[in-house]
């Protein structure tokens, strides 16, 4: 028997009693499993659709019936409880049997995003001593069963490689072979990991989330409520469906938690996405800023009745408030700010808040319970208003990541807050304003300029499309400010004294003016479209001695 609150898992950190005790007790944890979750659904909608993809529509039923299938087909493998599993599928209803699958089983699925590769599925599936590696044969041109062998090649403790498609040698098992007679399993309980979900981080390799059956039901549940999910509502997995933010957020488990449909787009370009909303009369989704920028920009010229979209969620990187104000009149629906973190916290803009709050901050935290403090350098509280770096605890919010006892000596305060790295202004009603990321500071010859700020500002410049702040090495000031810019008109690219007097008159402080720009056709992204900092640094060259001559156009 587990014991109330351990996790059973080694090498996770459990929440302290009394803390368990309180979340208990004020109802956030519920004893819920996934698995026991997925039996009750079929039971209350047994009919209803659960799920839409390329191939077809599953029913409640199905899903259940499919994912204990897929459970004792796992333990036929020799796959029990606790061992991991290295899931890598694109969004698909094969990515949902195979979650409640292992879920049911109380194996622990380590989350994986399609657009990772051998190196970080190759530490992933290291770290986690995974015994299985689940993946499409080839999506988006890219054949998973070649990645498959290398990673096999690399990590011994890997027995089974699981292809959702046609296998490519006898080494490989097919998804769909996956299937025994559902017998006795004993299960997890709702104290154990139910996912490790993959750290979003762009500097470093990725850690590993251990989320547990309790706390990620909550988290769900709770999601679902704020955004007045019903049965009747259909959801658009339009980001990975691997990532937290669609899958729970309140996403495929908030969705399926009330009986609505979950409706898998393979990718989320307008062209993949709008037909999709058009013909399953989808009512909810959750983009990054990037594709909301572009699907708010698609929107009118696409034909096609999207009028059954009433909510809208943008989350995951900062959304300029301009773009939070218009989105909402040219997708005609409802905008909802997310900050959320795979970590824990969530902090959502309620659907019935006024506009004012809804474009110009991230929201405030799902729970009652979730405790957060905004800290100056030295740990200490700064007042209301001020800026300061988040730290959080809460029944959702991890207190340690998965095998990374000296990570996590740094990364947690002594009392179990968890450090976001998040620079945060918090105001009144607790809603949260980001302003940028701890390490995102360029330190200008000791002067910080925090760089979420700067391209806050920079956007709002109609010759600036997008906007991304980093720091280049300079001898004489350590650091100094370059401004990597989109522009809004390549032929007519905007220049430094054009920019710099134009964040003069908006009030900004001269040292936090760009020292050089640089001129970008695009932004490159992380596997979710979070603007990707560290192939930006890479890919900016110094150059200190011609700080004037950024490339490719002169200015
Ligand atoms: C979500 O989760 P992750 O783990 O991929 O990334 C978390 C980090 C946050 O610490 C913050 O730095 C940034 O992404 N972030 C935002 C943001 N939402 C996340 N920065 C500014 N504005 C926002 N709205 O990204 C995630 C998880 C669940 C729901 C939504 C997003």
């Amino acid at each position: 028997m587990h014991a109330e609150n351990t996790m059973s898992l080694p090498g996770c950190v459990p929440w302290p009693d009394e803390f368990a005790r309180r979340y208990r007790a004020a109802g956030y944890w519920r004893g819920d499993t996934l698995g026991a979750l997925s039996r009750s659904w079929a039971k209350a909608w047994p009919e209803r659709t659960a799920l839409v993809d390329a191939a077809g529509r599953v029913t409640y039923a199905e899903l259940h019936h499919r994912a204990e299938r897929t459970a004792a087909g796992f333990a036929e493998l020799g796959v029990t409880a606790g061992d991991r599993v290295v899931v890598h599928l694109p969004n698909s209803a094969d990515f949902a049997v195979v979650l409640l699958a292992l879920a049911r089983l109380g194996a622990v699925p380590a989350l994986c995003l399609p657009a990772h590769r051998a190196h970080e599925i190759g530490h992933l599936a290291a770290l986690s001593e995974a015994v299985a590696y689940v993946i499409p044969d080839v999506y988006a041109g890219f054949d998973y069963r070649t990645l498959a062998r290398e990673i096999r090649d690399r990590v011994p403790s890997l027995r089974h490689v699981i292809v959702a498609g046609e296998p490519d040698g006898p080494d490989q098992t097919r998804l769909a072979d996956v299937d025994a007679e559902p017998g006795e399993l004993p299960g997890p309980a709702p104290a154990d990991v139910a996912v490790l979900l993959v750290s979003g981080g762009t500097t470093g390799l990725p850690k590993l989330i251990p989320r547990t059956h309790d706390d990620y039901a909550y988290n769900a549940r709770a999601s679902a409520e704020v955004c007045g999910l019903t049965a009747d509502d259909v959801y658009l997995v339009a980001l990975p469906a691997a990532h937290n933010f669609p899958l729970a957020c309140p996403g495929i488990l908030g969705v399926l938690g009330v009986g609505g449909t979950v409706v898998f787009a393979a990718d989320p370009s307008p062209d993949t996405v709008f037909p999709l909303i058009e013909r399953e009369r989808v009512t909810v989704t959750a983009v990054v800023p990037p594709l909301a920028d572009l699907w708010s920009q698609m929107w009118e010229w696409e034909p096609g009745d999207r009028s059954s979209l009433r909510l809208i969620q943008v989350g995951g990187a900062r959304l300029n408030a301009d773009l939070a104000r218009t989105l909402g009149r040219s997708l005609d629906c409802t905008v909802q700010q997310v900050f959320g973190m795979a970590e824990g916290l969530l902090n959502y803009t309620r659907l019935d808040d006024g506009p004012d709050l809804v474009a110009e901050t991230q929201g405030r935290p799902l729970s009652p319970d979730d405790e957060v403090l905004v800290v100056d350098d030295e740990g200490r509280p700064v007042a209301e208003g001020e800026i300061g770096e988040l730290l959080v605890r809460g029944p959702y919010t991890i207190r340690g990541y998965y095998r990374a006892e000296d990570h996590n000596a740094g990364a947690f305060t002594p009392q179990g807050h968890y450090r976001s790295g998040d620079l945060v202004r918090r105001l009144a009603g607790g809603y949260l304003v980001v302003e940028g990321r701890v390490k995102e500071v360029v330190n200008r010859g000791g002067e910080g300029v925090p760089a979420g700020e700067l391209e806050e500002h920079l956007a709002t410049h109609p010759g600036v499309r997008h906007a991304a702040v980093i720091p280049l090495p300079d001898p004489v000031l350590g650091e100094r400010v370059c401004a990597v810019i989109v522009p809004a008109d390549p032929a007519a690219p905007p220049t430094l004294p054009d920019l710099k007097s134009f964040l003069t008159a908006r009030g900004l402080a001269a040292y936090k003016s760009p020292d050089v720009l640089h001129f970008v056709p695009a932004l490159p992204r992380t596997a979710i479209g979070k603007t990707d900092k560290r192939a930006l640094a890479h890919d900016v060259t110094p150059t200190p001695d011609a700080p004037e001559k950024p490339h490719p156009h002169p200015h």
